[in-house]
């Protein structure tokens, strides 16, 4: 781990200004915003945000690439080296972009060593293997007015993507949306977080040294409603790819809904960990824990609903209250640190008010519950118990390290509460009963759902939800199908067939 100071020198080597046409550009940058340390409260970095110019110069350039360039003609083999090319040099600098990622974000180095960046990596290698192997079908079809016919499929690649990643795992994220992306053949426009762009351009910084000609990525800094907006509303845009809140998610729906363009849209969640009797409790407690505290509850799959088997409840509440009690709230670079800040002080004021919320309605607070009186955006981790399915910290996704306890009584009433949200994300389950846990987990309506273990994570699984949670899937061979068209060729033969 690096020291603090050391780190903050790394801020100096990012570039700050938009990424496209193949070069930076900060001719045009009268508008800049500043990126705030959540630990120090200071500013890591002033970047230049991109203007009505710069989104309309990105996406002609990306739309010119693929339609008369070189990165339309650049076949899948040569793309799955570029990916792996990628992978290596993002591999190379763990360190930079862990250490950035603290900075940034306020999380603890180790998490961003341990799932962000392997993730990522991982995430580029698994597309990169998937670049040369996007195949159609033949299938046999009907005679055309008495002559033979041959069919089959090609898939396409979609077109330019704008992908809209959210700050709590911009690499990560991001990596899961361009991916998949450029694997398919498509140029991407990223416009990262705000809160949290530094990593997003360092990656800029590295796609000519792996060989992307220009074009096929860019990177777009700036404020969501501006940047953001003016990217999902341009029309040579054709599809958007965007994680953050349901909010946000429905402007793109509708942007997206002008043309019909595609979208996927990862809204985050309100995902129940269901706790039964039988199960392993010290690890269903550890593994839970991870699930609520981990990032700082700043998890779109964050377990936020706690669900305990009745039986269970007291000696379970007592040692995810241990859990919690072991969380070492502090500066990111400092030993020992397990949990860092909030994104921002918006959110410091969002998450408290959802913990008065939770008392105003009558929870009992177990643990936690304060903002420490300290520089930072810190929260500690907080645990209410004695709560109800239709409390607000119960329905509303809290977005920081703030979990809900509820007993149940019977299997039924524990699918029936899990299943009672807007959302329908994740879910995780804590049994050494497998036949239980295999019904269980085809009630759960959720796009994920976890068996003893909470939310592995693995490129080459589908990702994403559906009610509040959003549309469509990343990643796994659906990450492909979502970024590209599928064409269906039919050939009127001439030459007959004997008879
Ligand atoms: O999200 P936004 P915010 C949830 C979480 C959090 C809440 C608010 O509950 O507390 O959302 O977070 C860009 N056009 N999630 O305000 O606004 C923005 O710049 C185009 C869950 O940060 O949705 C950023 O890059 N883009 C979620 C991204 O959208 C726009 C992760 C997300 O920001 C835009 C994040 C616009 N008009 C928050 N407005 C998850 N699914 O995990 C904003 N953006």
């Amino acid at each position: 781990m690096v020291a603090r100071s050391e780190a903050e020198q790394l801020v100096r080597t990012v570039p700050t200004e938009p990424y496209y046409a193949g070069g930076w550009d900060s001719s045009r940058g009268a508008d800049t915003f500043d990126v705030i340390d959540p630990v120090t409260e200071r500013r890591l970095a002033t970047v230049v945000a991109a203007g009505a110019a710069d989104v309309d110069g990105a996406v002609s350039f990306a739309r010119s690439a693929l339609d008369d360039g070189a990165w339309g003609r650049t076949d899948g083999t040569a793309r799955g080296y570029m990916l792996n090319r990628l992978a290596d040099l993002i591999e190379e600098r763990t360190e930079v972009f862990a250490t950035l990622e603290s900075l940034d974000i306020g999380k603890p180095g180790f998490e961003s060593r341990a799932i962000d960046l392997p993730q990522t990596v991982h995430a580029f290698r698994y597309f990169a293997g998937w670049a040369d192997k996007v195949e159609g079908r033949s299938i046999p079809t009907s005679a055309y007015m008495g002559r033979p016919t041959h069919s089959y499929t090609v898939r396409e690649p979609v077109g330019v993507v704008a992908a809209i990643t959210p700050w709590n795992s911009p690499t990560m994220i991001g990596a899961w949306k361009i991916a998949p992306a450029l694997a398919a053949g498509c140029a991407v426009v990223l416009k990262p977080p705000e809160d949290a762009p530094l990593t997003s351009l360092l990656l800029a910084s590295l796609i000519e040294e792996a060989g992307f000609p220009a074009g096929a990525f860019s990177v777009l800094p700036g404020r969501g409603a501006v940047t953001g907006q003016l990217l999902i509303d341009h029309p040579g845009v054709d599809k958007i790819s965007f994680t953050g809140s349901p909010e946000t998610g429905y402007k793109v729906a509708l942007a997206a809904a002008k043309g019909f363009r595609r979208t996927t849209l990862e809204l985050g969640g309100k995902s129940p960990q269901i706790v039964y009797a039988d199960a392993d409790l010290d690890e269903a407690a550890r593994g839970v824990g991870i699930g609520i505290f981990a990032n700082q509850g700043e998890v779109c799959a964050a377990g936020s609903r706690i669900l305990v088997a009745r039986a269970v409840y007291d000696e379970f509440v007592e040692l995810l209250v241990d859990q919690a009690r072991n969380v070492k709230l502090g500066d990111p670079f400092d030993e020992g640190t397990t949990m860092g800040a909030l994104i921002n002080e918006r959110h410091v004021d969002r998450v408290s008010r959802y913990i008065a919320s939770g008392l105003d309605d009558g929870a009992r607070l177990l643990v936690g519950g304060h903002r420490p009186e300290r520089k930072g955006y810190f929260i500690e981790p907080t645990l209410f118990a004695e709560a109800s399915n239709s409390m607000t910290i119960a329905r509303q996704e809290i977005f920081g390290p703030v979990g809900t306890i509820i007993a149940f009584d019977s299997d039924e009433e524990a699918v029936a509460l899990a299943n009672d949200s807007d959302y329908a994300l994740a879910a995780t389950l804590w049994t050494c009963d497998v036949s239980r846990a295999h019904v269980v987990a085809r009630r759960m309506k959720a796009g994920a759902v976890a068996i003893n273990g909470w939310s592995p994570l693995d490129p080459r699984l589908p990702w994403g939800g559906f009610k509040l949670s959003g549309q469509g899937r990343e990643l796994g061979w659906s990450g492909i199908e979502a970024n590209t068209e599928e064409k269906a060729v039919t050939a009127v033969l001439s030459y007959p067939l004997p008879r």
